[in-house]
Protein backbone atom coordinates (compact mmCIF):
# COMPACT_ATOMS: atom_id res chain seq x y z
CA UNK A 1 0.00 0.00 0.00
CA UNK A 2 1.33 3.34 -0.98
CA UNK A 3 2.36 5.55 2.57
CA UNK A 4 4.04 8.47 3.74
CA UNK A 5 7.31 8.53 5.82
CA UNK A 6 9.22 10.70 8.09
CA UNK A 7 12.90 10.82 7.05
CA UNK A 8 15.28 12.90 9.18
CA UNK A 9 18.72 13.20 7.93
CA UNK A 10 20.42 14.02 11.49
CA UNK A 11 23.13 16.56 12.16
CA UNK A 12 25.63 13.99 12.19
CA UNK A 13 24.37 13.64 8.51
CA UNK A 14 24.62 17.35 7.71
CA UNK A 15 28.02 17.61 9.40
CA UNK A 16 29.41 15.22 7.71
CA UNK A 17 28.25 16.06 4.12
CA UNK A 18 26.37 12.87 3.82
CA UNK A 19 22.83 14.82 3.21
CA UNK A 20 23.27 14.04 -0.48
CA UNK A 21 24.31 10.12 -0.40
CA UNK A 22 21.63 9.26 1.74
CA UNK A 23 18.89 11.21 0.04
CA UNK A 24 20.10 9.35 -3.25
CA UNK A 25 19.78 6.08 -1.57
CA UNK A 26 16.41 6.85 -1.08
CA UNK A 27 15.37 8.43 -4.42
CA UNK A 28 17.30 5.76 -6.29
CA UNK A 29 15.54 2.85 -4.48
CA UNK A 30 12.37 4.65 -6.37
CA UNK A 31 11.08 6.50 -3.39
CA UNK A 32 9.73 9.70 -4.04
CA UNK A 33 10.10 12.91 -2.08
CA UNK A 34 7.30 14.35 -1.52
CA UNK A 35 8.75 16.95 1.18
CA UNK A 36 12.50 18.28 1.82
CA UNK A 37 13.70 21.22 4.47
CA UNK A 38 16.62 22.17 6.38
CA UNK A 39 15.93 22.90 10.07
CA UNK A 40 17.45 24.49 13.22
CA UNK A 41 15.51 22.46 15.57
CA UNK A 42 14.23 24.10 19.03
CA UNK A 43 14.12 22.56 22.36
CA UNK A 44 10.06 22.48 21.48
CA UNK A 45 9.94 20.43 18.68
CA UNK A 46 12.67 18.34 19.50
CA UNK A 47 11.04 17.34 23.06
CA UNK A 48 7.91 16.60 21.10
CA UNK A 49 9.10 14.66 18.32
CA UNK A 50 11.10 12.49 20.97
CA UNK A 51 8.37 12.36 23.49
CA UNK A 52 7.99 8.53 23.48
CA UNK A 53 11.53 8.45 24.93
CA UNK A 54 10.85 11.21 27.31
CA UNK A 55 11.59 8.98 30.38
CA UNK A 56 14.51 7.17 29.09
CA UNK A 57 18.22 7.71 30.39
CA UNK A 58 19.44 9.00 27.02
CA UNK A 59 16.37 11.63 26.49
CA UNK A 60 18.74 14.71 27.56
CA UNK A 61 21.83 13.56 25.39
CA UNK A 62 18.93 12.81 22.29
CA UNK A 63 17.12 16.30 22.83
CA UNK A 64 20.42 18.52 23.02
CA UNK A 65 21.99 16.48 20.28
CA UNK A 66 19.24 16.61 17.53
CA UNK A 67 19.18 20.86 18.36
CA UNK A 68 22.81 21.43 18.31
CA UNK A 69 23.17 21.67 14.67
CA UNK A 70 20.62 22.01 11.45
CA UNK A 71 19.33 18.92 10.23
CA UNK A 72 17.28 17.64 6.80
CA UNK A 73 13.31 16.58 6.97
CA UNK A 74 12.09 14.68 4.33
CA UNK A 75 8.84 13.06 3.79
CA UNK A 76 8.78 10.18 1.03
CA UNK A 77 5.91 8.41 -0.10
CA UNK A 78 6.20 5.25 -2.02
CA UNK A 79 4.63 1.39 -1.81
CA UNK A 80 5.10 0.59 1.78
CA UNK A 81 7.63 2.88 2.91
CA UNK A 82 7.74 3.21 6.60
CA UNK A 83 9.12 -0.27 6.37
CA UNK A 84 11.01 -0.20 3.05
CA UNK A 85 12.45 2.88 4.96
CA UNK A 86 13.50 0.99 8.19
CA UNK A 87 15.14 -1.44 6.80
CA UNK A 88 17.43 0.63 4.53
CA UNK A 89 18.01 2.76 7.34
CA UNK A 90 19.31 -0.26 9.28
CA UNK A 91 19.48 -1.51 13.12
CA UNK A 92 19.56 1.09 15.80
CA UNK A 93 22.74 0.00 16.83
CA UNK A 94 25.21 0.13 14.02
CA UNK A 95 27.11 -2.46 15.16
CA UNK A 96 23.97 -4.27 14.47
CA UNK A 97 23.36 -2.90 11.52
CA UNK A 98 23.60 -4.62 7.98
CA UNK A 99 26.29 -4.15 5.52
CA UNK A 100 24.01 -2.31 2.52
CA UNK A 101 22.08 -0.55 5.16
CA UNK A 102 22.89 3.37 5.67
CA UNK A 103 23.62 2.86 9.24
CA UNK A 104 25.57 -0.67 8.55
CA UNK A 105 27.55 1.33 5.96
CA UNK A 106 28.32 4.76 7.35
CA UNK A 107 27.71 4.98 11.42
CA UNK A 108 29.48 3.44 13.91
CA UNK A 109 27.38 4.65 17.62
CA UNK A 110 24.19 4.80 18.40
CA UNK A 111 24.34 8.60 19.68
CA UNK A 112 25.26 9.05 16.63
CA UNK A 113 23.17 6.82 13.73
CA UNK A 114 22.58 9.55 10.99
CA UNK A 115 19.01 9.14 10.33
CA UNK A 116 15.13 8.94 12.07
CA UNK A 117 12.36 6.85 10.27
CA UNK A 118 8.77 6.55 11.40
CA UNK A 119 8.69 3.35 12.90
CA UNK A 120 4.66 3.15 12.24
CA UNK A 121 2.48 4.07 9.87
CA UNK A 122 0.61 5.65 12.73
CA UNK A 123 3.86 7.16 13.98
CA UNK A 124 4.38 8.42 10.61
CA UNK A 125 1.15 10.26 10.38
CA UNK A 126 2.18 11.94 13.76
CA UNK A 127 5.62 12.77 12.82
CA UNK A 128 4.34 13.97 9.18
CA UNK A 129 2.31 16.62 11.22
CA UNK A 130 4.80 17.71 13.68
CA UNK A 131 7.40 18.33 11.15
CA UNK A 132 5.00 19.66 7.68
CA UNK A 133 2.43 22.27 7.61
CA UNK A 134 0.40 20.73 5.01
CA UNK A 135 0.74 22.75 1.81
CA UNK A 136 4.95 21.66 2.29
CA UNK A 137 3.71 18.01 1.23
CA UNK A 138 3.58 17.70 -2.63
CA UNK A 139 1.37 15.14 -4.25
CA UNK A 140 2.92 14.77 -8.00
CA UNK A 141 3.88 11.83 -9.82
CA UNK A 142 7.06 11.31 -12.28
CA UNK A 143 7.81 10.02 -15.56
CA UNK A 144 9.82 7.25 -13.92
CA UNK A 145 6.97 5.95 -11.81
CA UNK A 146 5.59 3.64 -15.10
CA UNK A 147 9.18 2.14 -14.21
CA UNK A 148 9.09 1.64 -10.55
CA UNK A 149 6.02 1.42 -9.92
CA UNK A 150 3.37 -1.21 -10.12
CA UNK A 151 0.67 -0.51 -12.50
CA UNK A 152 -2.28 1.03 -10.78
CA UNK A 153 -4.52 -1.64 -9.28
CA UNK A 154 -1.49 -4.62 -9.84
P1 LIG B 1 15.23 4.42 15.79
O1 LIG B 1 15.81 5.78 15.51
O2 LIG B 1 15.98 3.32 15.10
O3 LIG B 1 13.75 4.35 15.62
P2 LIG B 1 14.69 4.59 18.64
O4 LIG B 1 13.41 5.28 18.31
O5 LIG B 1 14.66 3.41 19.56
O6 LIG B 1 15.49 4.15 17.34
O7 LIG B 1 15.66 5.65 19.26
C1 LIG B 1 15.62 6.97 18.85
C2 LIG B 1 17.00 7.52 18.88
O8 LIG B 1 17.46 7.53 20.20
C3 LIG B 1 18.00 6.70 18.10
N1 LIG B 1 18.05 7.02 16.71
C4 LIG B 1 19.29 7.02 18.79
O9 LIG B 1 19.84 8.21 18.25
C5 LIG B 1 18.84 7.29 20.22
N2 LIG B 1 19.06 6.17 21.09
C6 LIG B 1 18.33 5.04 21.18
N3 LIG B 1 18.85 4.21 22.10
C7 LIG B 1 19.92 4.85 22.60
C8 LIG B 1 20.89 4.52 23.59
N4 LIG B 1 20.85 3.36 24.24
N5 LIG B 1 21.86 5.41 23.84
C9 LIG B 1 21.92 6.59 23.18
N6 LIG B 1 21.04 6.96 22.23
C10 LIG B 1 20.06 6.10 21.96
Amino acid sequence: MTERTLVLVKPDGVQRLLVGRILARYEERGLRIVGLKLVQVDRDLAERHYAVHREKPFFAGLVEFITSAPLVALALEGPDAVAVVRTMNGATRPNQADPGTIRGDLALVTSQNLVHASDSPETAQFELDLWFRPEELVGYTREIDRWVLAPEGA
